[in-house]
């Protein structure tokens, strides 16, 4: 589907909820550009760039990067594709953060995952990443073609320092404590869109569909 008018998008969820792995297809279906909070990161550490050197040991511990940082790193790789439609994924993760995204453009859409505490735990310690590109895997759920190898480029597939249990916990609870009040923020606004399950292939069908729909809307009123 082509676009007539802008649209921007942001995905939210707890970590493992499946915010990757949506945005994959996502992006396959419609044309929209994958900008991921934690794929930058994640690229400074193994480029090790300052920043990304600075960042480790917080993303390590399982608490989020301050908000000045986070805001600017993705504020000014959105502005590079002012002219694009896209879908944020990790960002905003607290209010602050959504305040200085609204200061800069206006979100059309929030697509919520909401995927219980209990079964991400059990995904996120079986999941291995492709870090150049953030594609993920999961040796229970879509296993890569060759072990441990990414099924496009084949190169080696990594496990997030990240993805410990102790790791996971306290994710989850800065996500409870910092990023719930801010589905709050955009219900309040009228954009937020949530899909529950427990399954990314049963909530998948649900998502594709609002967003065609979604879209088509937006090219009838561009019209
Ligand atoms: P990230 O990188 O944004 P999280 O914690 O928000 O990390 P994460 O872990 O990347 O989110 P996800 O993208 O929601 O999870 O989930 P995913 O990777 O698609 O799926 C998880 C696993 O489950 C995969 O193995 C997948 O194959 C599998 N899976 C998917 N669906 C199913 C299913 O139906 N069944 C089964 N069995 N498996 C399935 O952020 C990382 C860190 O960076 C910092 C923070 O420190 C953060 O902790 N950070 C920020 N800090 C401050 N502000 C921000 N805005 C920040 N953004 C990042
Ligand atoms: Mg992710």
């Amino acid at each position: 589907m082509a676009l007539h008018k802008i649209f921007r998008a942001v995905i939210m969820g707890p970590p493992g909820s499946g915010k990757g792995t949506v945005s994959e297809r996502i992006i396959k279906s419609f044309p929209l550009k994958h900008i991921s909070s934690g794929d930058i990161l994640r690229a400074n550490i193994k480029a090790q760039t300052e920043l990304g050197l600075l960042m480790k040991a917080c993303i390590d511990q399982g608490q989020l990067v301050p908000d000045d940082v986070m805001s600017r790193i993705i504020l000014s790789d959105l502005r590079k594709m002012d002219q694009s439609s896209w879908l944020v994924d990790g960002f905003p993760r607290t209010v602050c953060q959504a305040e200085a995204l609204d200061d800069a453009y206006s979100v059309d859409t929030v697509i919520n995952l909401d995927v219980p505490f209990q079964t991400i735990k059990q995904r996120l310690t079986s999941r291995w990443t492709h870090l150049p590109s953030g594609r993920v895997y999961n040796t229970d759920f879509n296993p890569p073609k060759v072990q441990g190898m990414d099924d496009v480029t084949g190169e080696p597939l990594v496990q997030r320092d990240d993805d410990t249990p102790g790791t996971v916990t306290r994710r989850l609870k800065s996500y409870e404590t910092q990023t719930e009040p801010v589905l709050e923020y955009y219900r309040s606004k009228g954009v937020l869109e949530t899909f529950t399950g427990t399954e990314t292939n049963k909530i998948w069908p649900h998502v594709e569909a609002f967003l065609n729909r979604k879209l088509s809307s937006v090219n009838r009123k561009a019209a």
